[in-house]
């Protein structure tokens, strides 16, 4: 057997499949045994009546990503793994964004000067695909996916990165060709800059508005044009953020006519809702803009048992980090603006995993095997690193959360981001990380954070594995 650098002893290991009592042996950053009794290692961490699962694959972040001026990302490769590390997430797939007449390759090399050397847990690339000439088309995106960038978001709304119809079918065609996952960020612009264009006209340009501009309607309507679409290309799709019950029922519509439609959800579709945006005109509800909106009680229910059942295949943060006392963040140029202007998007990457154990698993919502399958095995299968990542086997990379239990108010101080709040400022957590181990290494051992900048590996991925999904 070979030699042993570590183990996880008496660990109560939880797969997508099953849950199981072992010990964990680790070489060379991987796991190589699992099982009872395994002989003593230089290095061992006792997890006796601990669980343990996989690190999480946060597959839908933005770091460090450019934005149009004065807005700027709070965080960066180095502050966005290592609050990554700090909630239980070993891998983060951030997003390369075409630049409108520039080319998808420019995106690319400069996203990985970006994160070169700077990261703390192994990250991947999707591509923003925002400009499909016919050269992206046929050369840039096909030689992209080769090479290990194989999965693409498209956008149904926001000006600099929208596609028509037209091109959405182009791109869905070249997913198809080439075996590429697509995204999509399902929102119906034109209603959107329509009903913008009334609230402002009437005065009602307070945050809280958002949500009044960005209805479910729109989400619908766009969820089910894009699995329309999707069907004319014959391609599976995978819809990010779906908020609420609409979206929902239109994904479930299409798995029942045997579609291969994937679907996402994030934090704030469970923890939050459009009254966080504000009851009255308070500037604060900035915090809590983001798109699609946070709805109500009723459709936090209805994200809860599509996660239960199956309807949802990954939950990812959709960290999108702006500061809120900032002019490149919430108040552009330093000015409380109309809700048009506010830089979509709130954090959540270190608060991910510890939310959706503390509520999902140990509230009796989710099993525990389905929790690791929404935040690890499935985004690690949707975007072909899987079971490099993802799971607990022999041969994976020992990337390992090791869970204490025990009350814990969540405050924007304890957190690892570079973020000047958290939207869920005041939250009873019963669980948090208590050790995250990345490649075999100690990352944060649930008081200390423990850095090594450029820890972090580049990972090509492979073709989705994800098995086609035609029901519930
Ligand atoms: N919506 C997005 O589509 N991306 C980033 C943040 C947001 O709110
Ligand atoms: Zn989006
Ligand atoms: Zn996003």
């Amino acid at each position: 057997m070979t030699p042993l650098d570590l183990v996880v002893r008496h660990a109560r290991v939880a797969t997508a499949a099953d849950v199981f009592d072992a010990d964990i042996g680790i070489a060379g950053g991987r796991i190589v045994a699992l099982a009872q009794g395994l002989p003593v290692a230089p290095r061992e961490i006792d997890a006796a009546g601990r669980v343990v699962t996989p690190g999480g694959v946060d597959a839908h972040c933005h770091l460090d990503q450019p934005m149009p001026p004065p807005a700027r990302m709070a965080d960066d490769f180095a502050s966005g793994t290592r609050a990554a590390a700090c909630g239980g997430t070993t891998t983060v797939i951030p997003f390369a964004a075409q630049e409108k007449g520039a080319s998808l390759r420019a995106a690319v090399d400069d996203y990985h000067r970006r994160a070169e050397g700077r990261a703390h847990v192994d990250y991947a690339f999707h591509l923003i695909v925002s400009d499909p000439t016919p050269p992206v088309l046929s050369q840039e995106l096909p030689a992209l996916i080769a090479e290990g960038y194989t999965s693409f978001k498209v956008y149904m709304t926001y000006d600099d990165l929208k596609l028509d119809d037209g091109q959405i079918l182009d791109v869905l065609a070249v997913a198809r060709q080439h075996g590429a996952m697509a995204m999509i960020h399902a929102e119906n612009a034109d209603c959107i800059e329509w009903l913008t264009k009334r609230l402002e006209a009437a005065g009602r340009t307070a945050p809280r508005f958002h949500a009044h501009a960005r209805p479910m309607l729109v989400e619908r309507e766009a969820t089910h044009r894009a699995i329309a679409l999707a069907e004319l290309v014959d391609v599976p799709i995978l819809i990010v953020h779906v908020s609420g019950r609409e979206a929902v029922e239109q994904i479930r519509w299409a798995r029942a006519q045997g579609l291969s439609v994937f679907a996402e959800t994030c934090p704030q579709y469970l923890f939050l809702t459009a009254a966080d945006l504000g009851i009255d005109d308070s500037y604060l509800g900035a915090k809590c803009v983001c798109s699609p909106p946070p709805r109500d009680a009723s459709n936090q229910q209805v994200i809860w048992h599509a996660l239960a059942d199956g309807l949802f295949t990954v939950f990812s943060s959709d960290h999108a980090p702006f500061k809120y006392d900032a002019p490149e963040g919430k108040k552009p140029g330093g000015q409380e603006v109309a809700f048009r202007h506010i830089p979509n998007g709130i954090p959540g990457l270190e608060t991910r995993m510890p939310l959706l154990y503390s509520e999902g698993v140990l509230k009796g919502r989710l099993t525990l095997e389905k929790f690791v399958e929404l935040t690890a095995t499935n985004p690690a299968k949707a975007y072909g690193l899987h079971p490099r990542k993802g799971t607990i086997a022999i041969g994976s990379d020992a990337d390992l959360v090791v869970w204490g239990e025990g009350e814990r108010v969540l405050r924007n101080e304890h957190l690892h981001h570079a973020v000047d709040y958290t939207p869920y400022e005041g939250m009873k957590l019963q669980a948090w990380p208590a050790l995250t181990l990345a490649a075999g290494e100690v990352v944060w051992d649930g008081t200390q954070f423990h850095p090594r900048a450029g820890r972090g590996r580049f990972l090509r991925c492979g073709p989705p594995t994800l098995r086609p999904r035609t029901s519930p």
